[in-house]
């Protein structure tokens, strides 16, 4: 079986991501840097379907209008030269000093203007070529001190910018949806809707919650400790997965941003194995970066490892499904002779009197086997291909 990336495998990659040059809070950038127009070339070397970015990965935020034209013009012939496309975009509201105190969520009203202002031109950018998805992730969006602001008025403030974007988007009768992606920490010190529970619960406030999702990050959800799998699968129970970040990282670590699978390759088997069953059709996008260590050779090897890594546990999700031993397991733990079915139609006195006269030998429940440390072995031994 070949695990080379095809364009229907819809890997996306974003410009800063490849387009990482190895700085670091502690040291200078260690690669130079390349254009737009080369790393859209690299990707699509490598098989990639699309690229994805920021307004100012492609737009320097000083750029005249003339210069912006240009680039754009630059960008979207290599688009059609190579075939690649752009599903995704966003607005970058944290590197300028102007966003210190964040964004929407800033407490200078001005800059609180700006960004709607920006992210407005982003979205034109964004829309001019081709994207369909829109990614708010607010870094700055946060605290280091809570006697600097109310959470309270920081949702209202985001609340307030969300809903002006939702209705410019449908004044302009753009296909748009966006995707809010939490992330815990860094680079605040507490970052507002950590998780993607909490975008949940938030989205649920907004004037026009059908046009909001989540594009929730395996790194982020990891930061705080927490399953992405089980995460990814509340996204996608509500309709709410629009977009996702795929890429590595340990509990208790600053930001790695590792390529995909390549720490924590458990969690990664459950995540394709999840995404694959319910039949997600949106973007795989990783959202990494090679270390800091590596030429672009390498670069080049982090991007085939990301999407051969993919490729390869999509492939041991199907060999877990075909797996004899593995699924009369699965068939054993989960047998059902159909005797509480009356409980799956929900309420009715009826079905209280019935309940109310169960009576249950706990013992005899107690001895029912869940050999759940044999089932777990065989999946290790499957995932390290011992089977
Ligand atoms: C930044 C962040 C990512 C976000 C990007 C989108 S920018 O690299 O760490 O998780 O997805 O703004
Ligand atoms: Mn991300
Ligand atoms: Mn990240």
């Amino acid at each position: 079986m070949s695990y080379d990336a095809k364009p229907e495998h819809k890997f996306t990659f974003g410009l800063w991501t490849v387009g990482n040059t190895g700085r670091d809070p502690f040291g200078s950038p260690t690669r130079e840097t390349l254009t737009p127009v080369q790393l859209v070339r690299m990707l699509a070397e490598q098989g990639v379907y699309g690229v994805n970015f920021h307004d100012n990965d492609l737009v320097p935020i000083d750029a005249s209008p003339a210069e912006r034209d240009r680039i754009v013009t630059d960008f979207r012939q290599a688009l059609n030269d190579t075939g690649l496309v752009v599903p995704m975009a966003t607005t970058n509201l944290f590197s300028d000093p102007v966003f210190k105190d964040g964004a929407f969520t800033a407490n200078d009203p001005k800059v609180r203007a700006y960004a709607l202002q920006k992210t407005i031109r982003a979205i034109e950018l964004g829309v001019e070529l081709g994207a369909t998805v829109y990614v708010f992730w607010g870094g700055r969006e946060g605290t280091e001190t809570d006697s600097s602001k109310n959470p309270l008025d920081s949702a209202k403030r985001f609340r307030d910018a969300l809903n002006f974007l939702c209705a410019y988007v449908k004044a302009q009768g753009y296909d748009l949806r966006f995707a809010l992606e939490p992330k815990p920490n860094e680079p605040r010190s507490d970052i507002y809707l950590p998780t993607v529970g909490s975008m949940l619960g938030f989205i649920t406030t907004l004037d026009h919650p059908e046009m909001v999702g989540l594009n929730p990050e395996v790194a982020h959800e990891h930061m705080a400790g927490l399953n992405f799998m089980h995460a990814v699968a509340q996204a996608w129970d509500a309709g709410k997965l629009f977009h996702i970040d795929l890429n590595d990282q340990l509990f208790g670590r600053y930001d790695q941003d590792f390529r995909f699978g390549s720490v924590m390759p458990k969690q990664a088997f459950y995540l394709v194995r999840f995404l694959e069953s319910v039949g997600y059709s949106g973007s795989r996008h990783f959202d990494a970066h090679a270390y800091r260590t590596a030429d672009y050779d390498d670069v080049k090897e982090f991007v085939r490892g990301c999407t051969r890594t993919y490729l390869i546990l999509k492939e041991k999700a199907e060999r877990f499904n075909q797996d004899s031993e593995i699924q009369s397991l699965l068939s054993e733990i989960q047998a059902d002779q159909g005797d509480y079915a009356y409980l799956s139609s929900g309420y009715s006195p009826e079905a209280v009197n019935r309940l109310n006269a169960e009576a249950f030998d706990r013992a005899a429940m107690n001895r029912r086997r869940l050999p759940y440390e044999r089932l777990d072995q065989l999946t290790i031994e499957l995932m390290l291909g011992a089977r």
